[in-house]
């Protein structure tokens, strides 16, 4: 098909846990988490099926994940070996183009559109691909094919685990018209419920509703609904670069109203910004921490030091100093780390996080 992009997005089915029973039949057939203990506050990193069904999801606290499932088999886990197993997949995926973009060990959108295998076609080149993933590592992959990277990412969890879906240029159209808001990569709990108050369930509802009037609402993230609606997605598929940085915000639906609230905010923060990094397809040295503050009025500042790390005492000598410089309520905090460039130290972009509330 002249003109159109064959996007392949590839994401392993409950990545940690499926090697941890790969490696261990006993635990075949019963619930499986990969998590820090429950004595420790620790939290569930992901799960197998048969737990999911118990209600258990990542970032659960690990106690209550076992008090929904107190037959839950929690496991450390071994980061070397999905390491490991991440370098194998990626490696078949560079077989059929060098344009192979990854988001996380176990996830990377593939642009095959000029690719040679199967005569060009990526539903072959998917299905493939997913078949050798099970050869040599025997663990299942979801993946989805698309014209965009947006419906790439969708299509790749419509049948998961163990799925393949096609969503070809012609069917694009029909699909967003009835695609649900809430599967939109960024679209959350809350900013879904806020569409769904305005009358906005499918991405018809948004198409409808209009760009100015989402703009309104929502800022620029409003006008990228509004494309997303019209199926206008051009990113492309940028191979590996690198990486400079790696942060979590979150926007509050209230304001935090002084510094005890937002330092209340940290642990949470920091717990995400840590899962980012240790899902981070290889290690990093990290040169500062840094902190963003948005206040009220939408003016935001950031504070940065050298020598900081991804520690919450950083980061609360680093929040106190920077809520110094405004004295208003504050709708937004976010929390990062740079890393030593110095060395050519590869990786694919940040996936910004679009919580807008
Ligand atoms: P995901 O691809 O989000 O999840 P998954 O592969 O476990 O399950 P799914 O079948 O839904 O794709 O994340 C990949 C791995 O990253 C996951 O196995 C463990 C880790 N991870 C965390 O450590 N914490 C988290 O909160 C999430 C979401 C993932
Ligand atoms: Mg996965």
């Amino acid at each position: 098909m002249p003109g159109h992009r064959k996007i392949i997005h590839c994401d392993a089915d409950c990545f940690y846990a499926a090697i941890e029973i790969r490696d261990n039949p006993y635990l075949r057939g019963r619930p499986v988490a990969v998590g820090g203990s429950s004595e420790r506050r620790g939290v569930i990193s992901t799960c197998n099926y048969e737990a999911r069904r118990y209600g258990v999801h990542s970032a659960m606290a690990s106690a209550q994940a076992l008090s929904l499932c107190p037959e839950l088999i929690l496991l450390p886990g071994n980061m070397e070996k999905y390491k490991l197993a991440s370098a194998v997949m990626r490696n078949i995926f560079c077989d059929y183009t060098e344009l192979v973009e990854p988001l996380s060990l176990d996830e990377a959108y593939l642009d095959v559109t000029h690719a040679n295998a199967h005569n060009g076609s990526a539903t072959r080149i998917a299905e493939e691909i997913r078949q050798r993933v099970f050869e040599q590592l025997h663990i299942t992959i979801s993946a989805g094919v698309a014209p965009s990277k947006f419906l790439a990412k969708i299509a790749s969890d419509w049948n998961k685990p163990d799925g393949l879906f096609v969503i070809t240029p012609q069917q694009a159209e029909r699909f967003i018209h009835e695609l649900p808001v809430r599967k939109i990569h960024g679209v959350g709990r809350v900013t879904a419920e806020k569409l769904h108050t305005l009358g906005i369930t499918t991405c018809a509802d948004l198409k409808r509703f209009g760009l100015e009037r989402l703009n309104r609402q929502f800022g620029s993230f409003g006008e990228r609904l509004y494309q997303l609606s019209m199926g206008i997605d051009q990113r492309q598929v940028k191979p590996d670069r690198v990486r400079k940085s790696l942060s979590v915000e979150h926007t509050y639906a209230k304001d935090l109203i002084d510094a005890d609230a937002c330092l209340e905010q940290l642990p949470d923060l920091l717990q995400q910004l840590q899962h980012r990094l240790g899902k981070l397809a290889q290690d990093y040295d990290i040169k500062k921490a840094f902190v963003k503050v948005k206040f009220n009025d939408f003016h935001s500042t950031t504070l940065e030091r050298d020598g900081t790390r991804d520690r919450l005492e950083d980061y609360r000598s680093l929040l106190r100093e920077a809520l110094q410089r405004d004295n208003k309520p504050v709708r937004l905090l976010g929390i990062g780390v740079r890393f030593d460039c110095s060395e050519n130290t590869l990786e694919s972009p940040a996936i910004p996080q679009l919580d807008l509330f």
